[in-house]
């Protein structure tokens, strides 16, 4: 989608939170055909590589794993037999995300087996299995290790046991923000010591499923010892969109208002913070839409899960936008500010409550039910009653402008406002502008590059969505243009044309909202007028388009 060009800038902000001063960069693509090698010191059994991880907590909707040095989301990590590597996790976007490691995908989550020192590498003739000396993460928090395993004499001596402190880790991974990055350096030790398998292994969130990344075995020059891709990763990895990426949220690029499946704005007053109310109206529209959901399971259980799921996801979002939107300064989440307040408050909803909504998935299919039973329920009775005008918010002799049909022609144009119902649109339930007094029949649509007012159709180019920076897009022919202002003011009238720039800092339109009571008593009849001219999407026994023709502005 093209239509947050501008807004795509800012996606490569600072994570003000980290614990260094760090660019997310353009960090949502997958390389899967690059891997990506340690920053190592010293030689021989003195050799230790180190990897750094962090989270793009935007990438998806868990967020991703992202490394130091390695281009992209979940990067296909090169590893060398018989070396000892630090996997870094002291970077705040790791809370509540402990690295496992594993013979596939998921590990614990799939029922697969993990790197533990019970368990022989699939096919080696290795028999560490029988002393519990197999190749396993050693988990240390500051300098100390918490388990008593080891195959890393530079760690703990050299020790078989089940315990490689696993289970002291992952549950300080639970702890509140604050507390997790005061108590320590989390790192991980791994020493791969069997030589006999050259398959591929993975790292993986311990609490998150679906964030498995490659690790291929690699030789001393870094080429790698095995092509193939196998194991596989048995799923594709979600990209955030750039409408998404701007915000900071995921999966509201298809929510945008006006949508009919939603109110026509849920922050009512926009006052420089236009760009954050807008991806909030977005995720809220998602919300609604999608705690519309059917009970065909007849399980209250599954009737809480399926509504719980996009309340969670819109906590989420919530959360991931604000953080996203840099208005948050926090460099010690143990500060009583408000700032790091609210900054935890946002780690905690996102980690905590994506965690629930997988486990809620995984209790609704344990139960038998479907994940989702969506219904598409149409708000179109709030959409369609409130008319607006739509003023530029370039002035002209600090004059307003608001957008009608040509007094001459049928194009739009930009004329004084002076609150006339030629003045007035209201979106119908197909997201199309209506244009005009009441009983107009004529919607706001593309005639080339001009923008004309023409007879209202279903399945036209005239669907109109805010964008994020208040221009008003339309996709024409599979591309999404702005409406513009152009040329000269001629006889009072500024023409409009559509164009592809994004320059719509001077072409932001606002929807100035007429009150119900200055409108028609008629008009306020619990939302049962009709937008299609068929009338198809009514809700039955209401009044039409020309039943509407008897109200007139005082
Ligand atoms: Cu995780």
């Amino acid at each position: 989608m093209r239509l947050s060009i501008l807004a795509f800038l800012l996606s490569s902000s600072v994570g003000v939170y980290a614990e260094e001063e760090y660019y997310y960069r353009a960090d949502y693509d997958h390389y899967p055909d690059q891997v990506c090698l340690a920053t190592c010191e010293g030689t021989g059994s003195d050799e230790v590589c180190t990897f750094k991880f962090r989270l793009n907590q935007f990438a998806s909707e868990l967020g991703y794993y992202i490394v130091d040095g390695c281009e992209g989301i979940m990067p296909v990590l090169g590893m060398k037999q018989n070396v000892q590597y630090r996997f870094i996790q002291r970077d705040i976007s790791n809370y509540y995300h402990p690295l496992g490691f594993a013979y596939l995908a998921d590990g614990a989550h799939d029922d697969v087996d993990e790197l533990e020192p019970s368990i022989v590498p699939d096919g080696s003739s290795s028999k560490c299995g029988d002393d519990n000396t197999c190749p396993a993460p050693m988990y240390i928090n500051s300098g100390k290790y918490l388990g008593k395993y080891s195959n890393i004499d530079e760690v703990a001596p050299y020790n078989g046991d089940e315990d490689f402190g696993l289970d002291v880790y992952e549950p300080q991974f639970f702890a509140s923000p604050g507390d997790w990055q005061e108590a320590g350096k989390y790192e991980v030790a791994l020493k791969f010591d069997v030589t006999d398998f050259t398959k591929d292994i993975v790292y993986f969130c311990h609490i998150h499923q679906y964030m498995s990344g490659k690790i291929k075995w690699v030789d001393e020059a870094g080429d790698v010892l095995q092509a193939a891709d196998d194991p596989e990763i048995p799923y594709d990895y979600e990209r955030a969109t750039a409408y998404d990426q701007s915000c900071g949220t995921y999966g509201v690029e298809d929510f945008k208002l006006p949508n009919a499946q939603c109110p026509t704005e849920f922050v009512c007053k926009e006052a420089g913070i236009d760009k954050f109310a807008h991806c909030v109206d977005s995720m809220n529209c998602a919300m609604t839409a999608g705690m519309t959901t059917g009970a065909s399971s007849n399980s209250a259980k599954a009737l809480f899960v399926h509504q719980m799921i996009p309340h969670h996801q819109n906590a989420v979002n919530m959360a991931k936008a604000l953080l996203n939107s840099g208005d948050l300064v926090c460099n010690d989440l143990t500060e009583e500010t408000a700032d790091c307040t609210l900054m935890v408050v946002c780690l905690e909803i996102i980690t905590g409550q994506n965690h629930q909504i997988q486990s809620m998935r995984g209790a609704v299919e344990e139960l038998g039910y479907p994940g989702e039973d969506d219904c598409l329920v149409q708000v179109s009775h709030v959409s369609s009653t409130r008319r607006f005008s739509v003023e530029s918010a370039k002035q002209f002799k600090d004059e307003k402008y608001c957008a009608q049909k040509s007094a001459s022609s049928n194009n739009l144009v930009v004329v004084k406002c002076d609150g006339s119902q030629a003045q007035q649109f209201k979106i119908t339930s197909d997201g199309q502008l209506k244009a005009g007094p009441i009983d107009s029949k004529l919607c706001v649509n593309a005639k080339g590059t001009k923008v004309i007012a023409a007879r209202c159709a279903k399945g036209d180019s005239g669907t109109v969505t805010k964008s994020l920076d208040g221009g008003l897009a339309m996709v024409v022919d599979g591309e999404t243009m702005f409406i513009s202002l152009n040329g000269k003011n001629v006889d009072g009238e500024i023409p409009l044309k559509l164009k592809k720039t994004s320059g719509f800092k001077s072409q932001g339109w606002h929807f100035n909202y007429i009150e119900e009571s200055n409108l028609e008593e008629e008009d306020d009849d619990g939302g049962s007028d009709s937008d299609s001219e068929e009338g198809e999407d009514d809700d039955g026994g209401s009044d039409s388009d020309s039943e509407e023709e008897g109200v007139d502005d005082d």
